[in-house]
């Protein structure tokens, strides 16, 4: 293969209308033309979504695997047998209000590189492979990243299959045997890859803010998400007496106000959201009995976002004794910060600027499957801008042409890995049995 011959970019109109028609199944309007996303994990939306890039994958005559957790891979071969592959992808799943290019844009990236080279006649040394990540947000079943996390090993498959939904209970399981997506591959995987690289969009202000093309993440913060089930006792709004209540909606209030005082308090990377709070009987005239609640906390610090859990802790101690109610904690997410492959990290740098896009380095604020790939092999991640740092909002937009450089710089950094760079050492299949940890 001359390298003369590889593609340096890539069939942009082709990527965008994919976008666009990933992008109609499950979408969300809104009163100024915004239009986003709903396919929460494992819903009929997100089966819709996953039917669509599939048949994307198959008319490329891809060889598509899907496996026990709904991880579902597609891999352009390469001519050597026993080389481990170059690994991209994200995530389909949804918020309930998501944009169209969260995860999305790094699949069909993904799917658009494999497709380019294709065209171009191009046979890589080494497969590569786009993978989609079962819940990778984690919003109906917790934690996040769940598919990418079961299949490096950190989550075993039978845990993962009996989480329950927030919403309805649903068990995991269930619901991927219903939308068609238990399938026949091991969790965790075999083998890993030689090496893992993702496009998404930043979902924040930072690149926008400094009028910047390309985000070369060195790292993603810690995450913390815990439930709170406050138990109070509901009683008459009007009869009961402010001292012979016990009300978990104070309780809550004081814990909301808490965590976004913690945040002045420790100041830097430290973040907090009170994401779910749910009341019950939700009426107007009656004391609450219970509140569920969660808190998710971040820093790209572990230390201090150790202490600010602690402290979250001691004060719902605190408010519990106070306020004669009862609060139970359940952690639903728990990662270290993350630190990506320096010789990854300086290669999306290195082929970013050699396509004269301006670059800066950021950590990731959002949780990613690139931190899960991390545990097995070398990864890193491409940021493109987000406009107005909007994500999680269904007017989260990315222009075309700056879309059109981020999958550029990943066939770029992908074509280096497969390509055209035979002196990066060569992982056989064996250097990388992944190992069987515990749980996140
Ligand atoms: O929560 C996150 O950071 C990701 O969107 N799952
Ligand atoms: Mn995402
Ligand atoms: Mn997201």
């Amino acid at each position: 293969m001359t390298t003369s011959s590889v593609p340096v970019s890539v069939d942009r109109d082709r990527l965008w209308g994919r976008i666009e028609a990933l992008g109609e199944i499950g979408a969300v309007h809104g009163p100024s033309g915004e239009r986003g996303s709903a396919r929460l994990a494992l819903t009929d939306a997100d089966r819709d979504g996953r039917d669509l890039v599939v048949s994307w994958m198959r008319d490329l005559g891809l060889d598509v695997g899907v496996d026990a957790v709904g991880n579902v891979f597609a891999t352009l071969p390469g001519s050597r047998e026993d080389a481990a592959a170059v690994m991209t992808g994200s995530h389909i799943d949804t918020v309930r209000t998501g944009g169209r290019f969260d995860g999305v844009l790094g699949v069909l990236a993904g799917l658009e590189v494999i497709e380019t080279l294709m065209a171009a006649g191009v046979t890589p040394h080494r497969p590569i492979t786009v993978a989609v990540f079962t819940d990778e947000e984690g919003a109906r079943f917790p934690p996040d990243m769940l598919g990418s996390l079961v299949y490096v090993g950190g989550m075993p498959l039978e845990t993962a299959l009996d989480v329950r939904s927030v919403d309805d209970g649903a068990r995991l399981g269930d619901e991927l045997t219903r939308i068609g997506y238990a399938g026949p591959l091991p969790c965790p995987a075999a083998t890993s890859p030689h090496c893992f690289v993702e496009l998404h969009v930043e979902q924040g202000p930072v690149l926008e803010d400094s009028d910047t093309t390309i985000g070369v993440v060195e790292s993603v913060q810690g995450i913390s998400w815990t439930e709170l089930t406050i138990t109070g006792r509901s009683a008459h709004a009007g009869t009961t007496p402010m001292r012979l209540r016990r009300d978990p909606a104070y309780a809550a209030a004081v814990i909301t106000t808490f965590v976004r005082d913690l945040t002045r308090r420790f100041g830097g990377a430290q973040v907090a959201t009170v994401g779910r709070i749910d009341v019950h009987p939700n009426l107007v005239n009656v004391v609450p009995s219970t509140v569920t609640m969660t808190v998710d906390l971040r820093n790209t610090d572990d230390r201090v976002l150790l202490d600010a859990e602690r402290r979250l802790a001691e004060l719902c101690d605190q408010i519990a004794a106070d306020e004669g109610v009862t609060i139970e904690r359940r952690s639903l997410a728990r990662f270290e910060p993350v630190e990506f492959d320096q010789d990854m990290v300086e290669c999306v740098e290195r082929n970013a600027r050699s396509l004269g896009h301006s670059t800066v380095r950021l950590p990731s604020g959002a949780g990613h499957d690139a931190q899960m790939l991390a545990r097995v092999c070398p990864a890193s991640m491409i940021f493109v801008p987000s406009a107005d740092g909007l994500s999680h909002n269904i007017a989260e937009y990315t222009a075309p042409e700056l879309i059109g450089a981020g999958a550029d710089v990943l066939l770029a950094v992908i074509t280096e890995h497969a390509v055209t760079d035979h002196t990066i050492p060569d992982h056989t299949i064996t250097d990388h049995t992944i190992p069987r940890e515990g749980t996140p």
